[in-house]
């Protein structure tokens, strides 16, 4: 484990790495120290409430949490935490993710969890969320943003090009 990670990635199950892993990436890219480990609001319900209130003492200032089927471990973690709890539904079961969804949406007013969309899109907008409130306060962090912002941009206008490219092609047959 990083010995001081300023991001926790959580997850219900190993399972869930695969969605997970992809919050994983965009942190190293910005050269985030994190922490990704498998805790359960269901199956280790007191290894989840103590994590959640250590997390701050320890210097971590946001936490990610990816769950699926009846998701409920970012709630479980948001209740014992005043740190921004970001959660990501994964796709489990036959509810293709809807149920992780609505469990982990649907918090109680007073206890947010910001959810993000089911899947790896989620998992990947979790690490850049995150790393916008470190941004906050980090004009590295808020640079590195803005560049890779831009390499979207360059990236569509590309796809622009060749999609004229191959309209022009379509046409021409
Ligand atoms: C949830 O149940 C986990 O987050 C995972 O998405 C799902 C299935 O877990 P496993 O049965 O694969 O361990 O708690």
């Amino acid at each position: 484990m990083n010995p001081s990670p300023i991001i926790s990635v959580l997850m219900g199950s190993d399972s869930d790495f695969e969605v997970m892993k992809e919050a994983a990436l965009i942190l190293k890219d910005f050269d985030v120290k994190f922490e990704m480990l498998v805790t359960s609001a269901h199956r280790t319900p007191g290894r989840t409430s103590e994590f959640a209130r250590n997390a701050s003492g320890r210097g971590v200032k946001a936490i990610i949490v990816g769950a699926g089927a009846a998701a409920h471990l970012a709630g479980v973690i948001a209740a014992e935490t005043t740190l921004p709890v970001i959660g990501v539904p994964i796709n489990a079961t036959s509810l293709s993710g809807l149920d992780a969804l609505l469990s982990t949406v649907q918090m109680p007013g007073g206890i947010p969890v910001a959810t993000m969309a089911i899947g790896k899109a989620g998992a990947r907008n979790a690490a850049l969320f995150a790393i916008e409130i470190l941004a906050i306060h980090d004009e590295i962090l808020a640079e590195k943003l803005k560049t890779y912002r831009s390499r979207f941009k360059a990236s569509v206008e590309e796809k622009s090009s060749r999609l004229q490219e191959r309209l022009d092609s379509f046409l021409n047959e």
